[in-house]
C-alpha cells in the first residue's frame, strides 16, 4: 500500500485486534449493524455521530441541514488514542477523514430505496433530508467515496435491506476477524 503523495509504502499500525470502520447513507444501518459486531465479537463501537455531540467535536449547528458543522481536527485528535491498539468497530457516514492506516475492513452498507425511505421516515426526517439521502445512497456516493480513500481489497459492500441480511453480514464479519487473528498469531 502506497501513499498517494509521496509514493512511501504506508506503515501498518501493530495492532491485538483490528479495527473495522462501518460506513454508509444514514439508515443503512450501520449503527444497529455495528452493536451486533461489538456484543458477537468483542469490538469496542465507537458511534462518530454520537462522539462529535457528546464531546462537542463541531463548530455549531446547521439549522438548515439539520446538522452539526464537524470540526475533523478535533475529531481525530479524539479517536486516534482510541483506535491505535484496534479492536474497534468505528461507525460514521462519512468515511474519507480518516486516515487510511486506521482501517483493516471498511464495510460499505447499501439499502434500497424503498426500505431506507421507510426508515428515515420513521426517523422523522425532513423532506429535504430524505431526499438528499435517497439521491445520495442510488448514485452510491459512500461507496464511491470509500473506493477512492482505501485500498479496493478492504472495502466490501453489504447489502443492509432485511434482519437476515444484517444477521449474515455480522456473521461473516465475525468469521473475518477470527481468520485475521490466526493470519496475525494473534
Ligand atoms: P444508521 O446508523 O446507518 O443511520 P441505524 O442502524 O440507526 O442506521 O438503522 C436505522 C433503522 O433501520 C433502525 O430502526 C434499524 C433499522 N434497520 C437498519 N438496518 C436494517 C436491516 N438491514 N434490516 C431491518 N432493519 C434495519
Amino acid at each position: 500500500m502506497y501513499d498517494s503523495d509521496s509514493e512511501r509504502p504506508i506503515p501498518t499500525m501493530e495492532r491485538n485486534l483490528p479495527n473495522i470502520l462501518v460506513t454508509g447513507t444514514p439508515g443503512t444501518g450501520k449503527t444497529t449493524t455495528s452493536e451486533m459486531i461489538a456484543n458477537v465479537t468483542g469490538l469496542q463501537h465507537i458511534n462518530v455521530g454520537d462522539l462529535v455531540k457528546t464531546k462537542q467535536l463541531h463548530e455549531g449547528y446547521l439549522a438548515e441541514f439539520d446538522t452539526h458543522i464537524l470540526d475533523e481536527d478535533k475529531l481525530l485528535d479524539e479517536m486516534e488514542d482510541m483506535v491505535k491498539d484496534g479492536g474497534k468497530v468505528v461507525d460514521f457516514h462519512t468515511c474519507e477523514i480518516f486516515p487510511e492506516r486506521w482501517f483493516d475492513l471498511v464495510l460499505v452498507l447499501r439499502a434500497d430505496t424503498q426500505p431506507l425511505y421507510d426508515r428515515m421516515e420513521k426517523r422523522g426526517y425532513n423532506q429535504r433530508k430524505l431526499q438528499e439521502n435517497i439521491e445520495c445512497e442510488i448514485m452510491q456516493v459512500v461507496l464511491e467515496t470509500a473506493r477512492e480513500s482505501y485500498a479496493q481489497e478492504i472495502v466490501i459492500e453489504l447489502p443492509s435491506n432485511t434482519v437476515d441480511d444484517m444477521e449474515s453480514n455480522v456473521d461473516r464479519v465475525n468469521r473475518w476477524i477470527e481468520a485475521w487473528k490466526t493470519q496475525h498469531g494473534k
